[in-house]
């Protein structure tokens, strides 16, 4: 029968859709299970092969979920916000908001192609304002809340309010920019402008004036994971360093719970390690030494206080405050000049040059509190302002880059640890390292010396034992249009909040989407975008007096806000009255599996993990991790194609004939490829590019072949395969099965379009199973024990593949299965209509025609997954070769559940064996068991 995927493809999409087949209800006694996917930022080139494996792999397991009996979530929808579409905008003047809604418009249609069991009804748009409403409404709980440092927990700035009333910053343990001290009294006095400035040091999301990566060419401020070697990842415009007032997200709050939290979670080990890296703790000490002529203090942060005795000198940051008071009137210039220097510098370029240390001496001494010796003080970009303390006691003989500093000004190093082998360890485990020169340190390993320094200083007054965590607060406004606004306003410079009577904050429309001439951000532009107290409505900028009509915050939020909470949309997506209904958050509770890949490592995952400890600090949902499970997903490559140009000329060189040539490699589109070959269609490429139009072509054997590459797929190298043009040539499942089929889900693999043809082949085979030649055709019969076993060894594979997935190995146990069955003629409906069950994960379109043709009306998507049952693997009869001395003289059936013994007792008592033994007692007889049966003579 012909396998027609097209009109099955589409009938079954169909129906799908017409009975809301993959809707999920909240309301069941059904256990749940979720099934999430990253969703896609809709970008401008639509999906390319490489997109859909992560979405295929968790498609599948949701379906296999559905037949296990669970209620599946497994929602989609579109992380919508983003750069693209506002430069594009830029470029064209189109609005950001009519090319993201042609682009989702195109994902959708490619991503219903394939046929994912999606509950569309849930579907989110993180640029829709009644999802961005419920973004806002967070931020308004951030800023109203602050960290209690005695409870570990986020709770309401009213209680902190409330604590400053009653007794100032007394017995107070909170997260904070500044420390602060003062009296109830104090608190009480303060103009409400004091008050609110003082209450934005605690706040979760703040204002504070920040260094940040200010990238010109793209305008905005970029976040350090969006930078790559000092460029900006998207455009490779360059990024400087500047101050500004920016709003801050006080991750760092959560630091020890972020790291912690991992423990509980069945995440990637690389994964892990990331996020552990990226909070980056430390144990050590603060110490403050002081300075000679000057009543400023320096305090140091450091991991290895037990070196002090060979602290040298000190390095202070460049922006540190302290450079400007010590800093002596005849260093001046070369101080200044310094800093000028290194401000173009970004913290990473700061961070990677190890090996070009440079500074400049302030003219200021410093005094060691241990061996009382002067310790110049000197600035250098190798220190930085944001990590501990902005300065530190340099040890020379044990921190390289205080090693290189000291050998380039020539300064003491005094060595204090015999045998450190390894200098930049912070916690050195060489047994036989231990202090020296230090007095009562001598002879001390690395642990006690630590800990009897630290008391040491502690008791001395100048200084105590403390933890450090290198991730920083997270920086939350961009100047850009295509975001979130920040439902705030200003009055008399400080930030109000606007009320959620007033959610969603719309975002206006402006006529430019660049910057305004006076440096503010896109919707600086806009007409309409000013806070009216009184009548609590936006209203004309033209109104503003600062007196009643206020300006609103012109920053918008960064891409990484509405992809913190949306998964907990998804349970609730179209509640207007709350962001999700905690009974649904209740019932739908964690992810339990969430599928994407390994870039987001440190961005979305940190600060979702950080949006959803917060949710629960507060009370709105009850679990304290987001994600329980998540497997990242490897990458397709794509086989680039090349060809190979004479330099200077317009002739283009076939591969093979290249050697004899000077050439260049360019890219050519790989649809200009004859039928998957490496041959060029020259026609095709003259064809391709005005600049190609004269092309000649040097052949071989009458062909241009191309130079192949694997590289990462990608539009930019004309590499790309479109799954739509797959699924219209083989089908959804074909692209599925295949996908899944190229090798294990975390690994990176080439994509190769002629390997379709072999998974095509099996679906082919497999659909033709339920068929003689035209006709649909199952028995009734009873299966053979054959047909059992082939059926149930498939069962165990897969339901193990899955559990381990493992897809990859259940494609080629399908290929085994159906192989076997084929050359049985099976045609039983008790061996088929498993076996429809057991593919439709993979291949949901030919198992749900299959299944109607098997005589069923609904889906095939909640019929029970096939029991594995043992006994059908059983083998119940052994057939045994029974050898004399080597020589095989008979066969025995017997049972395979007989014991040695028991073979030993039925064997000799075989009147075969009689005649040849002859009466005589055998010398021995082995027995292996469900193999042989040899009698020694
Ligand atoms: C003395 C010392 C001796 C240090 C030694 C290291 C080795 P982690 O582990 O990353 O926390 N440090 C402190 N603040 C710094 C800053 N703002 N910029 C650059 N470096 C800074 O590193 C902590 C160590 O890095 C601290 O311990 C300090 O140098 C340096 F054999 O103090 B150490």
């Amino acid at each position: 029968m012909f396998y027609d995927h097209q009109s099955i493809d589409k009938k079954w999409q169909k129906f799908w859709e017409e009975n809301q087949t993959y809707k999920t209800e909240n309301t069941t006694d059904k256990p749940k299970f979720y099934v999430l996917d990253m969703f896609p930022y809709p970008s401008g080139a639509g999906l390319h092969v490489g997109h859909p494996l992560g979405y295929i792999a968790s498609d599948i397991y949701a379906r296999y979920k559905r037949h296990q009996g669970y209620n599946v979530l497994h929602p989609i929808g579109y992380d919508s916000f983003g750069l693209p579409a506002e430069q594009y905008a830029i470029q064209t003047g189109q609005h950001p908001a009519v090319t993201t809604e042609e682009n989702i418009t195109r994902y959708e249609q490619q991503m219903r192609k394939i046929g994912f069991s999606f509950d569309w009804s849930r579907e989110v748009r993180t640029s829709d304002s009644s999802f961005y409403k419920w973004t806002q409404w967070i931020f308004l709980q951030l800023f109203d809340s602050w960290y209690n440092k005695t409870t570990d927990k986020a709770e309401d700035i009213k209680e902190l309010i409330r604590h400053f009333e009653n007794h100032g910053t007394q017995n107070l343990s909170a997260v904070q920019n500044d420390q602060l001290d003062f009296t109830a009294e104090e608190w009480k006095s303060a103009s409400e402008l004091d008050q609110q400035d003082i209450l934005l040091n605690y706040r979760l999301a703040y204002r504070a004036e920040t260094t940040v990566n200010w990238c010109p060419g793209l305008g905005t401020v970029l976040a350090n994971d969006e930078i790559k070697d000092g460029k900006s990842e998207r455009g490779g415009f360059p990024v400087f360093q500047k101050k500004m007032m920016q709003w801050s997200m006080r991750i760092t709050a959560y630091s020890e719970r972020l790291l912690q939290g991992l423990n509980s979670l069945d995440w990637p080990q690389p994964l892990k390690d990331a996020q552990e890296y990226w909070i980056g703790k430390s144990q050590g000490a603060q110490v403050t030494f002081g300075v000679e002529d000057s009543a400023e203090k320096i305090s140091v942060f450091t991991t290895r206080p037990d070196t002090i005795f060979g602290a040298t000198f000190m390095v202070l940051a460049p922006e540190n405050p302290l450079v400007k008071s010590l800093t002596i009137e005849s260093q001046k210039e070369e101080v200044e000049n310094y800093i000028e220097q290194t401000s173009k510098k970004t913290e990473r370029d700061r961070m990677s040059d190890v090996k070009n240390v440079s500074g400049a001496f302030t003219g200021s001494y410093a005094l060691n509190p241990f061996t009382n010796q002067e310790m110049p003080v000197y600035i250098s970009d190798y220190v930085l302002m944001g990590y501990g303390t902005g300065a530190v006691m340099a040890v020379p003989a044990h921190d390289e880059r205080d090693h290189r500093f000291a050998k380039k000004f020539g300064l003491t190093i005094i060595n204090v640890i015999e045998n450190d082998n390894d200098i930049q360890e912070e916690s050195f485990d060489s047994k036989d390292s231990v202090c020296v020169n230090s007095e009562f340190l001598n002879g001390l390993k690395y642990d006690d010396a630590k800990s009897l320094i630290i008391s040491e200083i502690e008791k001395r007054n100048i200084g105590h034992r403390t933890t450090n965590y290198r991730q920083r607060d997270a920086i939350f406004s961009r100047q850009r249009y295509w975001g979130e606004p920040v439902p705030v306003y200003y009055k008399e410079g400080m930030p109000y909040t606007l009320p959620v009577s007033a959610l969603p904050l719309e975002l206006p429309d402006v006529e430019k989407y660049l910057p305004t001439e006076d440096g503010d951000p896109p919707l600086g532009n806009a007409k309409n975008f000013a806070w009216d107290e009184a009548n609590q409505k936006i209203v004309s900028t033209d109104l503003i007096d600062d007196e009643k009509v206020f300006p609103l915050e012109l920053s918008t939020m960064p891409g990484w806000a509405g992809s913190s909470w949306y998964f907990l949309r998804y349970m609730d997506p179209k509640n207007e009255e709350v962001f999700t209904d905690k009974n649904l958050s209740d019932y739908w509770g964690q992810v339990d599996l969430y599928i994407g890949g390994s870039e987001h490592a440190t961005g979305h995952l940190l600060y979702s993990r950080f949006w959803n400890m917060f949710m629960k600090d507060r009370g709105y949902i009850d679990h304290e991790e987001p994600f329980k499970k998540l497997i990242n997903q490897g990458m397709i490559l794509g086989m680039s194609a090349y060809v190979l140009r004479i330099d200077g000329t317009n002739q283009f060189v076939s591969k093979g004939l290249a050697k004899d040539y000077q050439v260049q490699k360019i890219h050519v589109d790989v649809s200009l490829l004859k039928g998957g070959t490496d041959e060029l269609d020259t026609e095709k490429f003259n064809n391709w590019r005005p600049e190609y139009a004269d092309a000649e072509f040097i052949l071989e054997d009458g062909k241009y072949i191309c130079e192949r590459e694997v590289e990462k797929m990608s539009k930019s190298k004309y590499n790309v395969v479109n799954p739509d043009d797959i699924c219209d040539e083989y089908g959804a499942d074909c692209l599925r099965l295949y996908e899944m089929f190229l090798g294990p889900l975390e690994q990176s693999k080439p994509w190769n379009t002629q390997g379709l043809s072999g998974v095509y082949g099996f679906l082919k085979k497999f659909y033709n199973l339920y068929f003689n030649g035209d006709d649909f055709e199952v028995s009734e019969d009873e299966p053979s024990k054959q047909e059992y076993k082939i059926l149930h060894t498939l069962i165990k594979k897969v339901v193990s593949d899955i559990d381990n997935f493992s897809f990859n190995t259940s494609v080629s146990q399908f290929m085994i299965a159906v192989n076997e069955l084929q050359k049985l003629k099976t045609n039983k409906r008790n061996i088929l209509e498993s076996l429809a069950i057991i593919v439709s994960p993979y291949a949901p379109h030919v198992a749900e025609e299959l299944w109607s043709k098997l005589g069923h009306t609904g889906s095939i998507e909640f019929a029970p997954f096939p029991k594995f049952e043992e006994k059908f693997l059983i083998e119940d009869e052994i057939e045994y070769p029974v050898s004399f001395n080597g020589k095989m003289r008979f066969k025995l059936s017997l049972s395979a559940e007989l014991s040695v013994p028991e073979i030993q007792e039925i064997v000799l008592a075989d009147n075969r064996t009689m005649e040849q033994l002859q009466g005589n007692n055998p010398k021995k007889v082995i027995i292996v068991p469900k193999k042989i049966i040899n009698i020694v003579l």
